[in-house]
């Protein structure tokens, strides 16, 4: 790997990022299709069902004899028959003789073996380390991907807004609008990024909220998902009144009314049970049954008591928080996340990386706890 071969990984790391919104619950790929470092085709994976980027790549080359080419992707290459075909009999069909990934795909039905078929054929393969930066930026684009094709679970992103005082709401619980008016639009923006939005009932009662993104651009509205034991949401909310826009799901345990699930399940609202011995062990099951919906990744939205369930079970991969310039005090009024907590601060999660930044009136902190 040469620094002609990090500029064109960089490159398909960018292409792939057009994917965004459109292809889950597969991964963001890009590829590019060159001779002596010269660009002879872009791709990118661009649609959920449609070609995979290296097929693009390739195709938009046109006519041009390929043989001898190289082709750089964002992730190793395919080899399976999917909603497509492998995309290691493009490469071979087109005469690639080298090909460099930016990163694995960690899935059971790749996790190398794409990268082997082609070294069998005689192709030149090379993969960046791990570590680089671009080895890094690559597999940050697909955490949900990743998180998902390791665990069966989506990736896990808690969005929240406190006072400088750590609150999320007043002792009464009044909470709008703590963060500023930017910064709610960037929510809405994650929103149409995830697959799954995700509040407790608690939330849902006190702010009656759509759950819905709303801003231009949307290619498909979250899931919308309650956390509620009790299966108390109500049929004349907003949640329900707009089933037509995105669907409702339900986490709901055997302690729920049968009448209750019945209306909702009428609704519209898909009802799923979970049991489980604790609180965390359900987080546990209630994420593994959203995995198993194609759920890659869900924006945990509140309030406190979810956050901490969520917390305890080790299962909050990102927090998103904005910090706004008022303060509430208040013993009885919420903090960030409830729950047992730890009980050190040498048990205290860390993030992997931190970024800082001013959105309108507010402070964004991005704390990764987890890397994938
Ligand atoms: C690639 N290039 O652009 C993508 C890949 O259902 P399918 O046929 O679209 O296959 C989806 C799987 O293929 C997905 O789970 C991941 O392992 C891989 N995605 N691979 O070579 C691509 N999108
Ligand atoms: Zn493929």
């Amino acid at each position: 790997m040469d620094a002609r071969d990090v500029a064109l990984l960089e490159r398909a790391v960018e292409l792939a990022e057009r994917g965004r919104r459109h292809v889950s619950p597969n991964p963001l790929v890009g590829a590019v299709v060159s001779r002596d470092g010269q660009v002879l085709g872009e791709g990118w994976h661009a649609e959920l069902g449609g070609p995979h980027a290296e097929v693009q790549a390739i195709a938009a080359c046109g006519e041009q004899d390929l043989t001898g080419a190289t082709i750089h992707v964002s992730l190793e290459p395919c080899c399976h028959q999917g909603r497509t075909p492998p995309c290691t009999d493009a490469i071979l069909a087109a005469g690639l003789a080298r090909v460099v990934v930016a990163s694995d795909d960690p899935s059971t039905k790749a996790s190398g073996r794409g990268l082997g078929i082609l070294r069998d054929e005689g192709v030149q393969v090379a993969s960046a380390p791990a570590d680089s930066p671009v080895g890094l930026r690559a597999r940050r684009q697909n955490q949900p991907f990743r998180k998902h094709a390791r665990t069966g679970l989506p990736w896990v992103m808690m969005k929240t807004a406190t006072s400088l005082d750590g609150r999320l709401a007043t002792h009464s619980g009044d909470s709008r609008w703590i963060s500023s008016g930017p910064s709610r639009d960037l929510a809405h923006q994650w929103r149409a990024e995830v697959d799954a939005v995700v509040v407790g009932i608690g939330t849902a009662l006190a702010d009656d909220p759509q759950l819905t993104a709303r801003v231009p651009g949307v290619a498909r509205q979250p899931r919308r998902v309650v956390f509620d034991s009790e299966a108390r949401l109500p049929l004349d909310g907003r949640l329900v009144a707009s089933i037509d826009e995105a669907p409702v799901t339900l986490i709901t345990s055997r302690a729920a009314s049968r009448s209750a699930t019945e209306a909702l399940t009428a609704s519209g609202v898909e009802v799923v049970v979970v049991s489980g011995q604790n609180e965390h062990s359900r987080v546990r099951s209630a994420l593994a049954e959203l995995g198993q919906r194609d759920v890659t990744s869900l924006m945990l939205e509140g309030g406190s008591h979810l956050a901490g369930a969520f917390f305890d079970a080790g299962e909050i991969d990102e927090l998103r928080l904005f910090v706004a310039p008022l303060l509430l005090g208040g013993r009885q009024a919420p903090g960030l996340i409830g729950g047992e907590g730890v009980e050190r601060i040498a048990d205290a999660a860390r993030p992997v990386e931190l970024t800082r930044q001013a959105v309108g009136d507010d402070l964004l902190t991005i704390a990764r706890l987890k890397e994938w």
